[in-house]
């Protein structure tokens, strides 16, 4: 991987808050609209590498920019070698701690800074990290959130247009039966060969969880997702010893010594990190090595677009998890084809702003 010179001007940052086609409601509150922060990391050179955050909450949106503007202070003039500065930063918010929104916006940055240098190499992100852009497989995670069984396996049903052959399901219902309730009724409606997720968002204890995930082992599941306390890793791997169905946890491991720690202690059966959590590009690539010496079976958490170049080369690829909250601010959305992500020919990670839905979406 040759390294194009390239020094950091300065970093945009700018919330936007986007409607969601598919509410998203889960055990831990309904998410309508999709707050993110758009990132772009500017160069002496002319060249512009770009990344979004998702905030969860509009109020962090503020918070993050200011952090991405403390950054560009701290870096301004730089040589952009994202691991060097990434270490850089890590001194600078040794004091606040590299975690929570700190962690985000320095992971935001670092994506930025990986996208700057592979478009500056004239090569998609998956190439420039030495892999071969490939049909990446997919499951769809939009809607599905909480609600009457019926719904849900409608839901399901639609969720299969673009050859989709995996969907996700979110579970942490008040009750057991109601749980039960919705895995049946969409596991009943979906082709055999299609596989359910499923998803507790980290609703139960873990004696509820105990008792409701051996109530849905038999029942088709392809994985059953944060059931319990994302960081109870020991309640995890009691969880992973009891159950048939594979434990899938990650999106909150912060950085990736904590995935380490999870794998240690056998707190799961597959991981599935979150970018703008785990430490940006260069916390995937560490955290995909963990998991090939591991053996373990790696996803990856929202972010489609610049994950799908990741999973290209990730030696335990499982599975993209896609869904369409970006595309009212890109150019050119993510394509699915036959159920997987297209990685699009263009350098970088392909995202470019709709610049009059940026205006349109922009809060703050
Ligand atoms: C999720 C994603 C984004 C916001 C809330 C919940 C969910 C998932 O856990 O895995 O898709
Ligand atoms: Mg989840």
């Amino acid at each position: 991987m040759s390294a194009p010179a390239l020094r950091l001007r300065c970093i945009r940052a700018v919330a936007v808050e986007v409607p969601m086609k598919l509410p998203l409601g889960t055990s831990a509150g309904t998410i309508r609209a999709a707050p993110l922060v758009l990132i772009d990391v500017e160069t002496d050179e002319g060249v512009t590498g770009r990344a979004y955050l998702f905030c969860y909450l509009p109020a962090a949106a503020a918070a993050i920019a200011a952090l991405l503007a403390e950054i560009e202070r701290t870096l301004k003039g730089e040589r952009i070698a994202p691991a060097g500065l990434w270490d850089r930063l890590a001194r600078r918010f040794k004091l606040i701690g590299v975690q929570g929104i700190v962690r985000m916006a320095m992971s935001g940055f670092d994506v930025a800074c990986w996208d700057a240098l592979a478009v500056a190499a004239g090569k998609p992100l998956a190439a420039f990290l030495g892999g071969s852009p490939r049909p990446i497989t997919a499951y769809n995670s939009n809607g599905l959130g909480l609600m009457a069984p019926e719904a849900a396996a409608n839901e399901a049903e639609e969720l299969l247009e673009g050859g989709f052959r995996a969907v996700k399901l979110r579970l942490g219902y008040p009750t057991l039966e109601a749980d039960l309730a919705a895995v049946r009724a969409v596991r009943r409606r979906l082709p055999d060969d299609v596989k359910l997720m499923v998803d507790f968002n980290q609703a139960l204890s873990l004696a509820e969880a105990l008792e409701r995930c051996r109530a849905i082992d038999g029942e088709g599941i392809a994985w059953i997702e944060e059931p319990i306390r994302h960081d109870d890793f020991r309640g995890c791997a009691e969880l992973a010893r009891e159950l048939s169905t594979p434990v899938q946890i990650g999106e909150n491991f912060s950085l990736p010594e904590q995935m380490t720690e999870a794998l240690a202690m056998g707190a799961c059966d597959c991981v599935m990190p979150d970018l703008e959590r785990i430490g940006g590009v260069t916390g995937w690539l560490r955290a995909a090595q963990i998991a090939s010496k591991n053996s373990v079976p790696m996803s990856s958490h929202l972010f489609p677009e610049v994950s799908a170049h990741l999973l290209a080369v990730t030696p335990t690829c499982h599975f993209l998890e896609y869904v369409d909250w970006a595309d009212p601010i890109l150019a050119e959305p993510l394509a699915i084809v036959d159920g997987a992500a297209v990685i699009p020919d263009r350098p970088g990670s392909g995202m470019v702003w709709d610049e009059k839905a940026v205006k349109r979406y922009r809060i703050g």
